[in-house]
């Protein structure tokens, strides 16, 4: 052995990213790229000390249980940390780190790209031109939503959040918010707080989602919340897959209820809910918020950030989360 500790890559991340974990603890990589089930990363994580680990690995209660005696942190390469069960890791003596900030430009860019990409039907327009059925413009060809100030409602007006309204401020777009508790005024910049998001949804033409993956936020966007959006409303998801009700959304869509969504994440993706596949009036993506090399680069030096200072160096991981 190397006498470093050793820290189990359950991805492979960006090249910088493995070579600097590789540098300061003996790495197991995880050499397929494939996701390990709760049992096979119990078995990987054997005789190691630390865990950095993505979204969607599965750290629940039953896989923190089987982890070795010498496992002390966690630190996923991810701001939203519900795949793991902070808890439970508590319960153990376990830390649990995400990677907070680095994220939020690349993450708030993708929102206004979604939404734009919905309101302004990009995916219809690529399919017409890559399917060879662009036979001409006419004045009524793929008129989409107007975006230019519009109002534009946010729950979860968080770090991302706030960089969202930051943008679609560029775009002279009024901002309604809701979040758990009102901003200052120097950063709510004169957005229209609701304490309650219910009452903030028929004010919304655009509701952007950018609240983290919870028990309270699990399938809030339902049939009964869609219904009280004005007719015509854009629904953006950048956030999780989880906090919208895909069949809700998929009827609102195809009656016409909605004009359009754009979205990124998606409950149980990758295997995400068939209805998407057949209505034209939703711009997806694959999940790709924060996917641009400076960002995934940042998020893998946070995540070693946290283990380094833990575990080289026996400092508190500077990005600890806490049970919510
Ligand atoms: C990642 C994310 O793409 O940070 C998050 O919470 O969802 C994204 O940035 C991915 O989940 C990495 O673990």
């Amino acid at each position: 052995t190397t006498g470093k500790p050793r820290v189990l890559a359950t991805r492979h991340f960006p090249p910088d990213v493995e070579a600097r974990l590789a540098a300061n603890f003996d790495a197991v990589l995880n050499p397929e790229d494939r996701l390990y089930d709760g049992p096979a990363l119990i078995k990987a994580a054997q005789g190691c000390d630390g865990i950095m680990c993505a979204a969607g690995d599965p750290l629940n209660a039953e896989t923190i249980a089987g982890l070795p005696v010498s496992l002390r942190i966690i630190a996923t390469f991810s701001v939203g940390y519900e795949h793991v069960d902070v808890a439970a890791a508590a319960k153990r003596s376990i830390l649990v780190s995400n990677t907070p900030d680095v994220l939020t430009d690349a993450t708030a860019d993708i929102a206004l790209l979604c939404l734009l990409g919905a309101a302004r039907r990009a995916h219809e327009g690529t399919t017409m031109l890559r399917t060879h059925n662009w036979v001409g413009w006419t004045p009524t060809q793929l008129m989409g939503v107007h975006v230019t100030g519009k109002r534009l409602g946010i729950l979860g007006m968080g770090r991302i959040g706030q960089a969202v309204a930051d943008r679609a401020r560029a775009f002279r777009m009024q901002i309604h918010y809701s979040n758990r508790s009102r901003l200052p005024a120097d950063l709510e910049k004169g957005a229209v707080f609701h304490a309650n998001p219910d009452d903030m949804l028929p004010h919304c033409d655009f509701l952007s989602i950018n609240a983290p993956m919870t028990a309270a936020t699990r399938k809030w966007v339902n049939a009964e919340r869609i219904a009280k959006l004005p007719k015509g409303a854009i629904v953006v998801n950048t956030a999780r897959g989880g906090v919208v009700d895909d069949e809700a959304l998929i009827a609102a869509l195809k009656s016409g209820w909605l004009a359009a969504a754009g979205i990124d994440v998606f409950d149980g993706e990758p295997k995400i809910h068939q209805g998407y596949y057949g209505i034209e009036n939703a711009f997806l993506l694959p999940h790709m918020g924060s996917a641009t090399v400076e960002t995934r680069n940042a998020m893998g030096f946070k995540a070693l950030d946290n283990l380094e200072a833990f575990l080289l160096r026996k400092q508190a991981p500077p990005d600890a989360v806490q049970a919510s």
